[in-house]
This record gives C-alpha cells, structure tokens and sequence, in this order.
C-alpha cells in the first residue's frame, strides 16, 4: 500500500507558518523533525514496511523534511525582520531616550600656547611676522653670519632639499640649496630687509632638525623667535623683558638662569634655562634628571646680520631670542615627553 505523507507536511508547514516567536518556531521543528518528532518516527518505522513500500516511503519522508526545513528557514527570516523594524519604531518613539552626545573639538597645546605667547608679547608692543619653512641657504645660514665652511652649521643638524635648478645657480648666495628651515632664526633677516628699525616682533613657527627624537627632542618642533632693534638696547632690557613674560605666562615668577653659549648671529650669547615646573627642580624625564630646562637662545644681534640686512650697526642695537614652544607646552602642561604633542592620540588631545 502507498504510504502518503503530504497532510504530515502541511500540518507542519502550517504550525511553522502561525509560529510568532523564534521559541514557538524551534519547538514546531522539534515536533516534526526533532528526535522524537513526528517525521522522525515515520523514517524509523521505514524497515517495518513492506520491502515494496520501503523505497517510495523514505523518499516521500525525505521530500517532506526538506520542505519542513524550507518552511522553517522562511519563517526564521520573517520573524527577525519583524524584530528589526519593531526594535526600529520603538527607538525611534522613545521619547525617553537620552540625545546624542556632542563632540567638542579642542586646541593643540602648541596652538595655545602659540596664543597665549601671542597675547604676552602683543601686550608689550610686539607684532607677528612669518617666513618660510622651505629657506633657502642664505637666510638660514649665510645672512645669519654662519658661511658654508663654518663649523657652527654643525650646531643646526639640516634636512636639505634636491633641487638642480638651485645648484647650478650656486655660489650665487642670494639663491643657494633650498632646506627645511632650522630655526626661526631667518625671520629675523627677512624682516629687517623689508622695514627700518625700531623693530619689535615675534616670529612663531614650524622648524626641522634632522636629530634623534627623545623625550625631549623632535626632529620637527615649533619655535617662537623674537627681535627688538632699538637705540640704546642691551642685555638688561632682553633680561626684564623675559622675566616678565615668563611671570605672566606661567602666572607665577619663574627662577631663570642664563648661560653664556655661542651662536654666530649674536654676541655676547646665552642660553636661558628655567627650573623644571614639572618636577620643580628635583629632577624628572621633561629635564633630563637636571632640574633645568633649556627654554631659548638669545643674544645681542651681531653687527654682521645688521650689515647683511643693511641696518647701521653704529646707529641701532638690538637683542634677539628663540624660545622652544614645544618645551613651553612642556612646561606649562606637565608633559613629560614631547612625542605626545606629536602622535595625535585623543586621549592626551581631549585633555585641553
Ligand atoms: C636656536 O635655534 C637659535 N636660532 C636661537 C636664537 C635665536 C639664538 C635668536 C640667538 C638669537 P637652539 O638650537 O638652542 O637655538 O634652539 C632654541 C630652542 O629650541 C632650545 O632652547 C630648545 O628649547 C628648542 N629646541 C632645540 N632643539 C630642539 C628639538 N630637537 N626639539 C625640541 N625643541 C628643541
């Protein structure tokens, strides 16, 4: 006798087809084909069939579980979307809900402190000027009293540019090799070229050293040069002017020290020092163990940049200075490694 099994099929289909949970599905497909399902017993009671019957029988059972399974998988897929697009409305009607959270920017501590300088040195007179960061061997050297062959371009560890067009004008000194500016120091000839004395300005920006990186040292870093040209001007004006702007931006004075040192642009020349605000001179990795930190150069303007930039050096003095802005934002914020100014990591950022 033919065994049909066509209203077992339909029974199942219907019951996964009323199913309304993903539970109530699991338990129709258990019902039917699970263990002790209803299909299951239908293929294990195969070999009590007639021989004859044995091969129709277990391919109809077989047709019947792959519908079964077929139904169900649909059924699956229909319930998970209605749960999406209930989950969906119902975000989207809570009223409740809290809003979204927005995100502020903030300034680079370098910014700030460029600022912040900006303001100080406004206030006592002194305008902003630029240069270039692309210099070309005669403003960053040559002007600044420091010739091809002299050993103080060893002082300023260079990144120089390839350019033909630039070589073949050598040794015209006015267009020399081009390189990534060393210090903000060539502002100082720019400006004196383009305007007469009195001169009071800051000059802030990017420079590069082609040196190791430590806690200390980047091989790109910011500076902030200054220059005053004056009648009249000597090491005790330069000397109260930084005091004074040192007072005014930590908000506290500050013990400074200054060193002789030798820079070919300026004579006499020092170093300034200033104790470590973030150990406060017992020594830490910001000051590298001293208690110190070197802040800036300076010096009084040597007569040779005034004769390279046609200032009489009979007729006008002046002092000059660049101070190390990351070493300021070091200072200020205690930061004990310059690399963190550098890696763009927010969770140093957002802390400004
Ligand atoms: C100069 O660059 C001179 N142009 C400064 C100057 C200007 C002297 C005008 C006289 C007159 P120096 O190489 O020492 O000097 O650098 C000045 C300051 O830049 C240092 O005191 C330090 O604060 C900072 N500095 C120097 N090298 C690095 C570096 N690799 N990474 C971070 N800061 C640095």
């Amino acid at each position: 006798m033919q065994r049909d099994f066509s209203e077992l099929e339909q029974e199942a289909k219907n019951a996964i087809k009323t199913a309304q949970t993903p539970k109530e599905l699991e338990a129709v497909l258990r019902l039917y084909t699970g263990k002790e399902g209803k299909i299951t017993r239908e293929i294990q009671a195969i070999p009590t069939l007639a021989v004859s019957e044995r091969a129709e029988a277990g391919s109809a059972l077989n047709t019947a579980k792959i519908q079964i399974a077929k139904a169900y998988a649909e059924r699956q897929d229909e319930l998970k979307q209605r749960a999406q697009k209930e989950s969906g409305a119902e975000e989207f009607l809570d009223v409740t809900a809290p809003g979204k959270k927005i995100e502020y920017g903030s300034l680079h501590p370098l910014t700030l402190v460029q600022r912040v300088c900006g303001e100080i040195f406004g206030s006592m007179g002194f305008s902003i000027a630029q240069g270039p960061e692309i210099e070309t061997e005669w403003y960053n050297f040559d002007a600044l009293n420091i010739p091809a062959d002299h050993p103080a371009r060893d002082m300023w560890d260079t990144f120089w540019l390839k350019s033909e067009e630039a070589k073949s004008q050598r040794p015209k000194t006015k267009n020399p090799r081009f390189l990534l500016r060393t210090h903000t120091s060539p502002v100082q000839i720019r400006y004196l070229e383009t305007h007469t004395p009195p001169v009071r300005i800051i000059a802030p920006g990017r420079v590069f050293r082609y040196e190791a990186t430590d806690a200390n040292h980047q091989i790109n870093f910011y500076q902030l040069e200054g220059l005053v040209v004056d009648k009249d001007i000597s090491v005790a004006n330069f000397s109260a002017i930084i005091q004074e702007f040192f007072k005014r931006f930590f908000g506290f004075p500050v013990t400074v020290r200054l060193r002789p040192s030798y820079f070919p642009f300026t004579e006499p020349s020092f170093e300034v020092d200033m104790t470590c605000v973030v150990c406060k001179g017992k020594g830490c990795a910001s000051c590298s163990h001293s208690g110190w930190l070197e802040i800036m150069g300076a010096g009084m303007v040597h007569p040779r940049v005034f004769n390279a930039t046609g200032v009489d050096p009979a007729k006008w003095q002046g002092f000059a200075f660049g101070i190390g802005l990351d070493r300021l934002a070091m200072m200020k914020y205690k930061i004990n490694d310059i690399r963190l100014l550098y890696e763009g990591d927010l969770r140093f950022l957002r802390q400004f």
